[in-house]
C-alpha cells in the first residue's frame, strides 16, 4: 500500500470494500460472464439481486460495461467534452481519442456541456435502452473538471434515470473524489497499466504535475501514487471502479497479474485488460517505434492468468469518445449537432421505463434458456468430459444468434464446455456482404480471425462462405437462428460431442487465430 493512503479513512475503506467484496467473492473464479452453472453471479454476468447486495445490483444491472449480460441489451453513449490531458502515454497521439476508454479515431465534434446534454436527451428519446452516459475523453475527463462536472450536473437534473460514468488516467483523481460523489457518479474507470514505476516509465514519458512537466521515474511514481490513492478513496465511498489496463507485450504483460492483484486488494470491482493497438499510421510513440500489440491468444492468456483475482471484463470494444449505441455498434452519425437541431426531442421517462421493462423480460427469458441448456449439458453423456472449444457467434444484440454471416463486422467468441458457454472476447472482421454481394476476397481474413473456433453460429450463410469455412475446419451453423446465444452454443456443443461419440466426426484441436487483436479493420482502428 502506498504511503498516500494515510489520507483515506480506514473505516470508510473497510465499509466500501465490504460491499464490493461481497460481489467479488461471488464472482471469483467465474470470469466475466460466467456463472459456471452454479447460479452464482460473476460480475458482468447474469447474477441477480439474490447474488449481490441490492445497491450493487442496482448499479450494474443495466450498465453495459459492468455487466456482460447487460451489454447484449443496453446501450451507452459518450460525449466528447474533455479535450485536454495532463499526461502523455506512449500509445496515444492527441489527434486521436483517449486510449483510456476509446479507440483512437478523430472525434467528429467536440461539445460544450450544453450541447452534450442536448445530445444525451436526443439519444435518450430515440434509444430508450441507452442507460449510461460516460465521459471518456478525447483527453482526460478529470483534466477538464469544469466541463465534465457541468455536464454531469445538468444531466442529473434533466435525465435522472441515466447512470453517470467517467474514465480517467487517475492523476487528478484524489482531489476530485468529493465532486464525483456529489453528482452521484457511480462508475469510475481508472486506466492503470502498472503498479511499478520502473514499468511505468516505459509507458509514460511525462506528466503535468504541480504546474510543471515531470518526466521519467518521478512522473511514473507520482502517477502510480495518485492512481492507488484515488482507487482507495473511491472504494471507501462505495463508488464502483473498473480498472482498464492496456496490454503492451514485452512491457507489462507479465506485470498485469500483479496489477490485478493490487487493484483487487484496493476494492476494484472489475479489471478490463485491453490490447494495445499500435499501428504506425496513427503516429503514436509505440506505433512509430515498432511496439506491437498482442495477439488474441496472448490477450486471452493474460486474462486467463488473472482469473481468481479482480473479476475480469472481456467484452470491452475500446469505443470512441463519442460512441453511441450498443457496445460494438456506433450510431454517433445519427446524432450530429446538425441532425439534433432538426429532431423533436421528447425525453419521456415513463416510455423509457416501459421499454426497459420489456428488455428485462427478454433478459429473464435468456437467463432461463441458458439455465435449461446448462442442465441438459450437465446431464448429457459424451466423449471427453473436460473438452472446451471456442465458437464464434454473429449477433446484432438481444443476446441472440440473429445476424447473417455476411453482415457481421465482429464475431463474439464463447468458450463452451459442459460447464457453460462463457463470453471470452470478440473479433472484428471486414464485412463480407457489400452492396448485396459477397466479397470473396474478404473470406480468408474472416476465416483467419476465427481460425481457433470450431464453429460459427449465424442466422444465415451463403454457399460460398459455407464451403470456405468447412474447408478451414470451422462448422458453419445456422440451425439455431434467433435462439439465445448461450443456449445455441450449448446445444451445438452437445450435438458436436454426440457426433464424436457416434464416430461421425473426429475432434481436431484448432490452431491460433492468425491475426492481431483489434487490428483488422484498417483505418478506423488504432491504439487501444
Ligand atoms: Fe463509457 Fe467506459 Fe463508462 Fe463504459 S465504455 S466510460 S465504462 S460507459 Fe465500456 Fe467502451 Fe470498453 Fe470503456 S466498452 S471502452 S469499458
Ligand atoms: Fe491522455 Fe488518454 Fe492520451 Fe493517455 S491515452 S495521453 S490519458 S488522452
Amino acid at each position: 500500500m502506498s504511503d498516500t493512503t494515510a489520507f483515506v479513512s480506514i473505516e470508510g475503506l473497510k465499509k466500501g470494500r465490504q460491499a464490493v467484496s461481497q460481489i467479488l467473492e461471488t464472482a471469483a473464479g467465474g470470469g466475466c460472464g460466467s456463472t459456471g452453472g452454479s447460479g452464482k453471479a460473476s460480475c458482468g454476468s447474469s447474477g441477480g439481486p439474490d447474488d449481490m447486495p441490492q445497491e450493487i445490483w442496482d448499479k450494474v444491472k443495466n450498465h453495459p460495461c459492468y455487466s456482460e449480460e447487460a451489454h447484449h441489451h443496453y446501450a451507452r453513449m459518450h460525449v466528447a467534452v474533455a479535450p485536454a490531458c495532463n499526461i502523455q502515454c506512449n500509445y496515444c497521439n492527441r489527434k486521436y481519442d483517449c486510449s483510456n476508454e476509446s479507440r483512437p479515431g478523430v472525434v467528429s465534434q467536440k461539445l460544450t456541456p450544453e450541447q452534450a446534454v442536448k445530445k444525451v436527451l436526443a439519444v435518450a428519446s430515440e434509444i430508450p435502452q441507452m442507460t449510461v452516459l460516460g465521459i471518456a475523453g478525447p483527453g482526460d475527463a478529470l483534466a477538464n473538471p469544469k466541463k465534465t462536472f457541468e455536464t454531469f450536473r445538468m444531466l442529473q437534473e434533466q435525465a435522472p434515470d441515466i447512470k453517470l460514468c467517467l474514465s480517467t488516467n487517475g492523476l487528478a483523481l484524489p482531489q476530485m473524489v468529493d465532486e464525483i460523489c456529489k453528482y452521484n457518479i457511480d462508475h469510475v474507470t481508472i486506466t492503470i497499466n502498472m503498479v511499478d514505476p520502473l514499468v511505468g516509465e516505459k509507458i509514460y514519458p511525462w506528466i503535468f504535475w504541480d504546474h510543471r512537466r515531470v518526466t521519467g521515474l518521478e512522473a511514473a511514481t507520482i502517477l502510480h501514487q495518485q492512481q492507488m490513492k484515488g482507487l482507495e478513496m473511491l472504494t471507501a465511498r462505495g463508488v464502483l471502479t473498473k480498472i482498464n489496463s492496456v496490454l503492451i507485450p514485452g512491457i507489462n504483460d507479465d506485470h498485469l497479474i500483479e496489477v490485478n492483484r493490487e487493484v483487487k486488494k484496493r476494492g476494484a470491482f472489475l479489471h478490463n485488460i485491453m490490447p494495445l493497438i499500435s499501428e504506425p499510421e496513427h503516429g503514436t510513440y509505440f506505433g512509430l517505434n515498432g511496439q506491437r500489440g498482442p495477439s488474441a491468444q496472448e490477450l486471452k492468456a493474460v486474462q486467463d492468468a488473472c482469473m481468481g483475482g479482480a473479476n475480469l471484463m472481456r467484452h470491452c470494444r475500446q469505443c470512441r469518445a463519442d460512441a453511441v449505441g450498443l457496445l460494438g455498434e456506433d450510431r454517433s452519425d445519427e446524432f450530429t449537432l446538425d441532425k439534433i437541431e432538426e429532431m423533436e426531442i421528447v425525453y419521456d421517462l415513463d416510455k423509457r421505463r416501459a421499454y426497459q421493462q420489456g428488455v428485462e423480460t427478454e433478459r429473464q427469458a435468456q437467463h432461463a434458456a441458458k439455465e435449461a441448456a446448462l442442465a441438459a449439458a450437465a446431464a448429457a453423456d459424451g466423449v471427453d468430459e473436460d473438452m472446451k472449444v471456442l465458437v464464434a457467434v454473429a449477433t446484432e444484440g438481444h443476446g441472440k444468434v440473429n445476424q447473417h454471416f455476411g453482415h457481421a463486422t465482429e464475431f463474439q467468441i464463447y468458450e463452451v464446455s459442459k460447464a457453460g458457454a462463457v463470453f471470452v472476447g470478440h473479433r472484428r472482421v471486414d464485412l463480407y456482404c457489400q452492396g448485396g454481394f459477397g466479397e470473396d476476397e474478404q473470406l480468408p481474413s474472416i476465416v483467419n480471425a476465427i481460425n481457433d473456433c470450431h464453429a460459427v453460429l449465424v442466422s444465415k450463410i451463403g454457399a460460398c462462405p459455407r464451403d470456405e469455412l468447412k474447408a478451414a475446419g470451422i462448422e458453419p451453423v445456422d440451425q439455431y437462428a434467433h435462439e439465445f446465444i448461450e443456449k445455441a452454443a450449448l446445444d451445438w456443443f452437445g450435438d458436436y460431442r454426440r457426433r464424436i461419440a457416434g464416430g461421425e466426426i473426429t475432434h481436431q484441436p484448432r490452431g491460433d487465430a492468425r491475426i492481431r487483436q483489434g487490428a483488422y479493420t484498417g483505418g478506423a482502428e488504432a491504439a487501444a
